[in-house]
């Protein structure tokens, strides 16, 4: 009897297994894979439908793929726009749109995270957990004209028929590759993550009208797994509300590992499972603006991170123009 519940407590618990690593030209995918997701022009095209190709170029290596790893077998599927891989626990989501075919990035925004928020309402695994968004061009635009104000805008719209009652930890940010094409991929669960916030920030749904007509619908961070696995929304040099160290990029990184400290410490009070520092196991993805300071970050980070914590560092645009940097986290043991 107990060793039932107790396989039926660690079944509840998994947590996907993600790696980053390089994939060879010809490589096949990895069996039982959920998502394999490729930076830069030089990652290798793969047809397979759990394959998402972002154009960030990444700085410090030619190419670079996160994979997401099943803990079983996998059945892909396809809904509308959304295609889907899926095992016993989690679930990897994709949508691409073309701006052109909806009338600008509000109306596409509201197109994906309608589609997403039907697909996710109707899935076996509801529970939108941690989502990646990324499109062109995310500076253009005046006021509450700037792309990122009118993809907040459209988010919000599409989320607002999502029946969750956390908003998932997210990441938005901006490729310079001139493709009209929103990007948005995403982990969900057969189980509810827990949402967390930051101390140090204002809550960014609750972020006040300065930054646009709709505040951004994310959580600082996702336990997803059971505490088993944290998973940190793009984190920047923010406190309150306000961008701190305008211009200084040292000053910006310290702040961003302060904020990204904070959340593994609450993330560590509540699962013990989750380190409270960085480690070899945590995946960074640093998001570069200046692509002439990357010897410069690199510098920086191999003073101010964990010995043997390695990152992806890519050239992007933030969604607030003063900031320089931003990191996302993907944090186990
Ligand atoms: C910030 O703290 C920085 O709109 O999905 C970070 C992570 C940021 C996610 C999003 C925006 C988003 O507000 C910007």
């Amino acid at each position: 009897m107990t060793g039932s519940k107790g396989a039926t407590a660690q079944r509840a618990a998994a947590a996907p297994r993600i790696e980053d690593r390089a994939l060879a030209t010809g490589e096949p995918l990895p069996e039982n894979l959920l998502a394999a997701v490729v930076f830069g022009s030089g990652a290798p095209r793969h047809e397979d439908p759990r394959c998402v190709r972002v154009g960030l170029q990444p700085l410090h290596r030619a190419s670079v793929a996160e994979l997401w790893h099943a803990s079983g077998p996998v059945r892909i599927g396809f809904d509308g726009p959304v295609r889907y891989a899926a095992d016993a626990h989690h679930l990897a989501g994709a949508v691409e749109l073309d701006e052109r075919d909806y009338g600008g990035l509000a109306a596409t925004a509201a197109a994906a995270y309608t589609a997403i928020s039907r697909f996710q309402a109707s899935s076996s695994h509801p529970h939108l957990l941690r989502v990646w968004n990324y499109f062109d061009g995310i500076n253009r635009g005046a006021d509450d004209g700037e792309r990122y104000k009118q993809f907040c805008l459209g988010r919000a719209a599409g989320l607002a028929l999502s029946t969750a009652t956390y908003h998932p930890a997210a990441t938005a940010i901006g490729r310079r590759d001139g493709s009209p094409v929103l990007q948005v991929y995403w982990l969900a669960g057969r189980t509810p993550g827990q949402a967390l916030e930051n101390p140090r920030q204002v809550s960014a749904f609750h972020y006040p009208r300065q930054y646009g007509p709709a505040a951004p619908r994310f959580s600082r961070a996702m336990l997803v797994g059971g505490g088993r696995l944290l998973m940190i929304s793009g984190t920047a040099s923010v406190i309150g509300h306000a961008s701190h160290h305008p211009g200084r990029l040292d000053a910006q990184i310290r702040e961003t590992l302060m904020n990204l400290g904070m959340l593994k410490q609450r993330a560590n009070a509540i699962a013990p499972a989750i380190a409270p520092r960085l480690g070899p196991s945590s995946l960074l993805k640093v998001y570069l603006r200046d692509t002439s300071a990357a010897s410069e970050v690199a510098a920086l980070l191999a003073e101010q991170l964990p010995a043997g914590v390695d990152y992806m560092l890519l050239e992007a645009d933030i969604c607030r123009a003063e900031l320089l940097v931003e990191i996302d986290c993907i944090h186990g043991a």
